[in-house]
């Protein structure tokens, strides 16, 4: 990044009683996300997913490099290939290259290798990381790719469910095929396959307790 100075920090700050209003009601509307399996064909304007992809890319990264490609899809053709090969992975994952151990634990979520909410969900956006950047013909290395991409992509959930849409992390394994089918360049390795959507009216969740306060906070005042 070139060095342009500083400015005055213009982000709002509340009163306290404000903050714990706005703290307790974000926390409640933010429990209410559930990662969801059933999409409806609905669609969703580019807009939506345009503000939610810039919401997600406003998110913090090593050295402001901003290491990431959000590839948005509602091409019909393109999410069927994408189908098609992920589907191709998961049925040998389902059918052995996953652990019994790592079966048994998928039990409770009713997951397997068919994938048909890329075909149906109205978009799919494939998150890609890069490791380094092409500037010129020359290599620029990126900083804490997986820390930085990583924080992004939960910012992109939350913009999703902000908007009143649903979503699922998928993670197609191997997934160098998406490189492939959307023709990337050498330094954008694929990280996160989200359909985007609405649910289906029908739409159901595992049934499933969050762990609680004393379970995921260690206090040290
Ligand atoms: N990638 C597979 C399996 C899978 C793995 C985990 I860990 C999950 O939380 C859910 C599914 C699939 O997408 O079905």
């Amino acid at each position: 990044m070139k060095d342009k100075g500083f400015t005055p920090y213009n982000g709002q700050t509340f009163s306290e009683k404000e903050s714990e209003k706005r703290a307790q009601a974000y926390y409640e509307f933010m429990d209410k996300r559930r990662s969801i399996r059933f999409f409806s064909d609905k669609p969703v304007s580019k807009n939506i997913i345009e503000q939610i992809i810039m919401t997600a890319s406003s998110a913090p990264s090593g050295a402001h490099k901003q290491p990431w490609t959000f590839c948005a899809i509602n091409n019909k053709e393109i999410k069927s290939k994408i189908r098609e090969a992920a589907e191709k992975e998961e049925y040998e994952n389902y059918h052995g290259r996953m652990s019994d151990e790592w079966m048994d634990d998928l039990k409770a979520f009713g997951t397997d290798w068919n994938k048909e909410f890329i075909d149906i969900a109205p978009w799919i956006i494939i998150i890609f990381r890069k490791s380094y950047d092409m500037i010129d013909g020359e290599k620029k290395k990126n900083y804490y790719v997986q820390e930085s991409v990583g924080i992004a992509a939960g910012m992109l959930i939350s913009a999703i469910h902000n908007a009143g849409l649903v979503t699922l992390t998928h993670t197609p394994s191997p997934m160098n095929f998406m490189s492939k089918i959307l023709d990337r360049p050498a330094n954008e390795k694929p990280f996160l396959l989200l359909p985007v959507g609405y649910p289906t009216e029908d739409a159901v969740v595992p049934i499933l307790e969050r762990k609680g306060v004393d379970d995921v906070i260690v206090y040290y005042s």
